[in-house]
C-alpha cells in the first residue's frame, strides 16, 4: 500500500519535472531559429553570427541552392521544417508565394527599401521582399583565353560559337535561380523561340551544368572552364581576390535579380524569423555583405553599397518581367522544357 505522503511527493516531483519540461521547451521555442540560406555559404555564416550577437537566438543554418531550397519548403509544407528562407533569386520565392509555402509579414523596415525590393514584396501580397540585386553576366579567364588564343566574346551571342565548345560552365536552372534568370532573360531578350534554339546551340559548348549558381565563376577564376555564367557579383568576388578574370556585361543587354527572403508557412519559430526579417532589412545587417566578399546591391537606401559592386546604372539591363517568370506555372513549365530540349539535346 502506497502512503499519501509518497502520493503527494509523486505528484509533486511529476508537476515539477512537468513544469521544467514546458518550461524548457518554452525557453527554446523563444530561443530558436532555423535558417535556410541560399546565398553563398561565406555570406551565410557571418549573418548567422552577426544576428545571435544581436538577439540571444541560436540559429541554425543549411545552405541551398535557390532552386533546390525552394524543392524543400515545397516538399516539407505538410510539417514544416524551416522558419525563414533567406537569399537566392526573386523568382522562386515568388512561386512559393504564390503557393502558399510562406506567410504574410509587413516588416515595419518596408520604407526604407529601394523600389525593385519593394515591389517584390507588393507584388507577392507581402510575402517575400527584396534583400539585394544584382545582374547577370559572364566572365572569362584571360589566361587562358590567350593560351587558347581565342576571341573575347562580348555578346551572349558568342557563347553559341562553336570555338568555344566544351569552353563554357553554368548551372541547371532546376536547382539554380542564377540559371534560372539567364533561362527567363533570354525568354525575354528573343522570344521562346530563339531563345530556346540559342541554348540548344550553346549546349554544345557548355563542359558542365552545375548545381550551384556562383559555382561556375570559381571554376574560371581558377581555369577550370573558360568562361562562367553568373552573376557579374559572383565574377567579381573573385576577381578582388586576384583571379586572372574578365567580367563580361552581355552587349544585348541582360537580366537581373531581386534577392529575396520569405518566411516559412507554419514556421514553429515566428517571433524570431520575424524577428530575422526586420533585422536583415538593416544596414547593419546589409553590412556584413561586404567584409563577405557578396557585392550585390543591398535593398535597405540606407545601407552602404560596396565601391566593388557592378553600377547596375551602367548596365544594359531588361525590364525583367517577376510577376509573369516568378509564376509557378511559368517557371515550372520552362524548366521543363528546358530539361526536355536542352538538358537532354545531344552535344555534337
Ligand atoms: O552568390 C550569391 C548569389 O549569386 O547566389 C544566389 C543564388 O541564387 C544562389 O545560388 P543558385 O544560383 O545556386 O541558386 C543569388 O541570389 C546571389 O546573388
Amino acid at each position: 500500500m502506497v502512503s499519501r505522503r509518497a502520493v503527494s511527493a509523486l505528484v509533486f516531483t511529476s508537476a515539477a519535472l512537468l513544469g521544467f519540461a514546458s518550461h524548457s521547451a518554452l525557453a527554446q521555442g523563444a530561443g530558436e531559429l532555423v535558417v535556410y540560406c541560399s546565398v553563398q555559404e561565406e555570406w551565410c555564416r557571418p549573418m548567422v553570427q552577426g544576428f545571435e550577437r544581436a538577439t540571444g537566438v541560436k540559429v541554425s543554418m543549411t545552405r541551398k541552392s535557390s532552386g533546390e531550397t525552394y524543392a524543400q519548403i515545397k516538399a516539407e509544407a505538410a510539417n514544416p521544417r524551416g522558419d525563414i528562407w533567406w537569399g537566392g533569386t526573386g523568382d522562386p520565392h515568388l512561386q512559393a508565394a504564390e503557393e502558399n509555402l510562406t506567410e504574410v509579414y509587413k516588416s515595419a523596415k518596408l520604407p526604407e527599401l529601394l523600389p525593385s525590393a519593394f515591389k517584390q514584396a507588393v507584388q507577392s501580397q507581402f510575402k517575400t521582399v527584396g534583400i539585394y540585386a544584382g545582374a547577370l553576366g559572364f566572365s572569362f579567364n584571360k589566361e587562358q583565353l590567350a593560351k587558347k588564343k581565342l576571341p573575347e566574346p562580348k555578346c551572349w551571342a558568342d557563347l553559341a560559337k562553336p570555338e568555344y565548345k566544351d569552353e563554357i560552365q553554368v548551372a541547371d536552372p532546376n536547382s539554380s535561380g542564377t540559371a534560372y534568370t539567364m533561362l527567363a532573360t533570354f525568354v525575354q531578350l528573343w522570344g521562346e523561340d530563339k531563345a530556346f534554339a540559342f541554348m540548344k546551340a550553346m549546349h554544345k559548348n557548355v563542359n558542365q551544368y552545375t548545381k550551384s549558381g556562383a559555382a561556375p565563376s570559381r571554376a574560371a577564376a581558377t581555369g577550370e572552364t573558360l568562361i562562367g555564367i553568373t552573376f557579374l557579383h559572383d565574377a567579381v568576388q573573385q576577381a578582388v581576390i586576384g583571379a586572372p578574370v574578365q567580367i563580361v556585361a552581355p552587349c544585348e543587354g541582360t537580366g537581373f535579380e531581386v534577392g529575396s527572403m520569405s518566411i516559412i508557412k507554419g514556421a514553429k519559430n515566428l517571433e524570431n524569423a520575424r524577428k530575422w526579417y526586420d533585422w536583415a532589412l538593416t544596414p547593419e545587417a546589409q553590412k556584413i555583405a561586404i567584409a563577405a566578399k557578396s557585392y550585390q546591391v543591398p535593398s535597405n537606401k540606407n545601407s552602404e553599397v560596396p565601391a566593388e559592386s557592378p553600377k547596375l546604372g551602367e548596365i544594359k539591363l531588361i525590364d525583367y518581367d517577376f510577376a509573369k517568370y516568378g509564376s509557378s506555372a511559368e517557371r515550372s513549365r520552362l524548366l521543363k522544357k528546358w530539361d526536355a530540349e536542352v538538358r537532354n539535346a545531344p552535344r555534337n
